[in-house]
C-alpha cells in the first residue's frame, strides 16, 4: 500500500475517532437543576383563577365575602383537564388561595374555606378534584397561594408566618406531586395598611422539603421568576440568570425591566415565566371575552419564543367549568400552532454545513457538511450539524472550546418559503449565545441579513419577513463559551403576519 493511501485511511479513521473521543462541553455559568430543565420543556401551562371573585366580579376580594358566595353549580375538573390537554398545556396551576384568603380546600389553618361554604354542604375540595383529574389525565399539577391574605386575623404579625407555613404544609402534604409552587408578590395594603415581614426562607425550605421537585415561582425565584408584566411579553433579550442577593418578592424585587431581561451576569439560574390571562381580568366575568387567536399567537411568540414559559390563565366560570368560548378559542389557537409548527422545513435540507464542530481539530476541512439524504454515506458524528434537525433534546451541535463565533448553513434542493426561525440551546450546560443573525442567499448568490438578535436560551423563535431561498445561514456572532445548539427549525406562519 502506498504511504499516501495509508495516511489517508488513517486520517479518515481518525476524524471520526477524534470526534467520538471529544469531551462534551463543560457547563458554563449557572445551570438549571433537572427539575428546572423539565419545567422549561413544558413550554405552556394553564393557570386557573377561581374563587369568591368568580362570583362577585372583583379582581381583588376583600376577604370579608361570606363563604356561601362560593357555590359552583356544576364543577367538573375533568373538563378543565380535557380542555387543557387538547390545547397542548402540560400542566395546570390553580389559585388555591388568592388575596381574599378563601381556600379552595379545607385548610385547617383557616375558617375561610370551602368547608364553611354551602357548596356540596361544606364537603367539597377543589384541590383534591383537580389534582386527581390532572393525575388521571397525565397533566402536572401546581398550586398558587397568595402570601398576602386579607382575611387572616394574624396578618401583619410574626404569628402569621406560622399560619402561612401551616397552610402551605396542608396543601403540599395532601395534593402532590406539585410541579410548581406559585408565590404572588402583590400587596395592596397601601401606605397605612398592615405590614407583614414574610419568612421567605422558611416558606421555600418547607416547600422543597415536602415537594422536592417543585419549581418555586416568585419575583425572585428560586425556581423561576415573574417576567415583570402581565401582558404576555418577555424581553427580546432574555437571560435565564438573575441576581437575587438582598432581594425579595414584592417591593424589594428587582425592577420590572430586570425581571423582563434577566441579569447578564446573574449568579442564579432563575428563568422567566410569562403569566397572562386569556381574558382582560384574572377571574371570570360575564362581561369579558377571550383574546383572539392573533393575540394568543403574539403572546406565544413573545413568551415561548423568547426563552420563557407561558402560563396562560383560563378562568372557570360560576358553574365551575371552562366556558365554551374560551375552550373554542384554545382549540383554534392549538390548530394555528400545529399548522405552523408541524412542518419543519429545515428537515428538508439536503446539506447542513458548519464552520466548526467539536473534536475534529486539524481535520476541519474533512467534513464541513453533513449530507442529509438517505443515500448519503455519511452517518452523524458526535456534535456535527446533523443533530440540529433531530428532535432529541439531548443531542446537539457543539464547537471546540475556543470557538465562540460560528455559522451553520442549510442548503435545499428547491427554494423554501418561511418566516419563522426557531433555535434552541442545550440549557443543561448553561446559556451562552449573546448575539446572532440570520442570512439568506438570493438568486444572484448574494447573502442578505434578515434578522439580528441577541439571546437564544431554551427556545427562540425569530419572526422574519417571508423569504424564499435555497440557502439559509445562522451566524452566531458572539457566544460566552463554545456554542451548544441543539435545534434549528424553519417554519411558515400564514396566520399571523
Ligand atoms: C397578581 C395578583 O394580584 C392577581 O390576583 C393574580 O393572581 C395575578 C396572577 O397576580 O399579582
Amino acid at each position: 500500500m502506498k504511504k499516501t493511501t495509508l495516511l489517508l485511511i488513517l486520517c479518515l479513521l481518525d476524524v471520526t475517532l477524534l470526534a467520538q473521543m471529544a469531551n462534551p462541553p463543560a457547563p458554563y455559568g449557572p445551570v438549571p437543576t433537572p427539575a428546572q430543565v423539565e419545567w422549561q420543556k413544558m413550554e405552556m401551562n394553564m393557570f386557573c383563577h377561581f374563587g369568591p371573585n368568580t362570583f362577585t366580579g372583583l379582581e381583588w376580594g376583600e376577604g370579608t365575602e361570606p363563604e356561601d358566595i362560593f357555590n359552583p353549580t356544576a364543577l367538573d375538573c375533568n373538563q378543565w383537564v380535557a380542555v387543557a390537554k387538547k390545547a397542548g398545556f402540560q400542566g395546570i396551576i390553580l389559585t388555591a388561595e388568592n388575596h381574599d384568603g378563601f381556600c379552595l380546600w379545607p385548610n385547617p389553618m383557616s375558617t375561610h374555606t370551602v368547608r364553611a361554604s354551602a357548596w356540596r354542604k361544606g364537603k367539597g375540595d377543589v384541590l383534591k378534584e383537580l389534582s386527581k383529574a390532572c393525575k388521571k389525565g397525565g397533566l402536572k399539577f401546581g398550586i398558587y397561594i397568595s402570601p398576602w391574605d386579607r382575611n387572616a386575623p394574624t396578618y401583619g404579625t410574626p404569628e402569621y408566618n406560622k399560619v402561612f407555613l401551616g397552610t402551605l404544609r396542608s396543601a403540599h402534604k395532601h395534593y402532590g406531586p406539585i410541579f410548581e409552587q406559585w408565590f404572588d408578590g402583590a400587596n395592596g395594603e397601601g401606605p397605612n395598611g398592615k405590614r407583614q415581614v414574610y419568612d421567605w426562607e422558611k416558606y421555600n425550605a418547607q416547600t422543597l422539603k415536602l415537594q422536592p421537585n417543585a419549581v418555586i415561582f416568585s419575583d425572585v425565584g428560586p425556581g423561576c421568576r415573574w417576567v415583570g408584566n402581565e401582558e404576555g411579553t418577555c424581553g427580546r433579550t432574555c437571560w435565564s440568570r438573575l441576581d437575587v442577593e438582598g432581594r425579595e418578592p414584592g417591593n424589594n424585587a428587582p425592577s420590572q425591566d430586570t425581571l423582563n431581561a434577566g441579569n447578564y451576569n446573574g449568579v442564579c439560574w432563575i428563568p422567566a415565566e410569562t403569566d397572562v390571562s386569556i381574558r382582560p381580568g384574572w377571574f371570570w366575568r360575564d362581561s369579558e371575552h377571550p383574546k383572539s387567536v392573533q393575540e394568543l399567537l403574539k403572546i406565544y411568540y413573545n413568551s415561548v419564543g423568547r426563552n420563557s414559559l407561558l402560563l396562560l390563565n383560563v378562568p372557570p366560570d360560576t358553574r365551575g367549568l371552562i366556558p365554551a368560548e374560551d375552550s373554542l378559542r384554545l382549540m383554534e389557537f392549538r390548530a394555528a400552532l400545529d399548522s405552523i409548527f408541524e412542518h419543519d422545513l429545515a428537515k428538508k435540507a439536503i446539506k447542513l454545513c458548519v464552520s466548526n464542530f467539536r473534536g475534529i481539530g486539524l481535520y476541519k476541512s474533512y467534513r464541513e457538511c453533513y449530507n442529509n439524504s438517505a443515500l448519503s454515506s455519511f452517518s452523524p458524528i458526535k456534535y456535527d450539524a446533523s443533530w440540529l434537525i433531530e428532535n432529541d433534546y439531548n443531542t446537539y451541535w457543539a464547537t471546540d472550546d475556543t470557538v465562540t463565533t460560528a455559522w451553520v448553513r442549510l442548503e435545499f434542493k428547491k427554494p423554501q418559503t418561511f418566516n419563522r426561525v426557531m433555535l434552541q440551546e442545550y440549557i443543561p450546560l448553561g446559556q451562552r449565545v449573546e448575539k446572532f443573525h440570520i442570512e439568506v442567499e438570493d438568486e444572484n448568490g448574494n447573502w442578505r441579513t434578515i434578522a439580528s438578535e441577541t439571546t437564544i436560551g431554551y427556545k427562540r423563535i425569530v419572526l422574519t419577513e417571508t423569504v424564499t431561498t435555497k440557502k439559509v445561514r445562522i451566524v452566531i456572532d458572539q457566544s460566552r463559551a463554545c456554542i451548544v445548539l441543539n435545534r434549528v427549525g424553519l417554519f411558515m406562519d400564514t396566520i399571523m403576519n
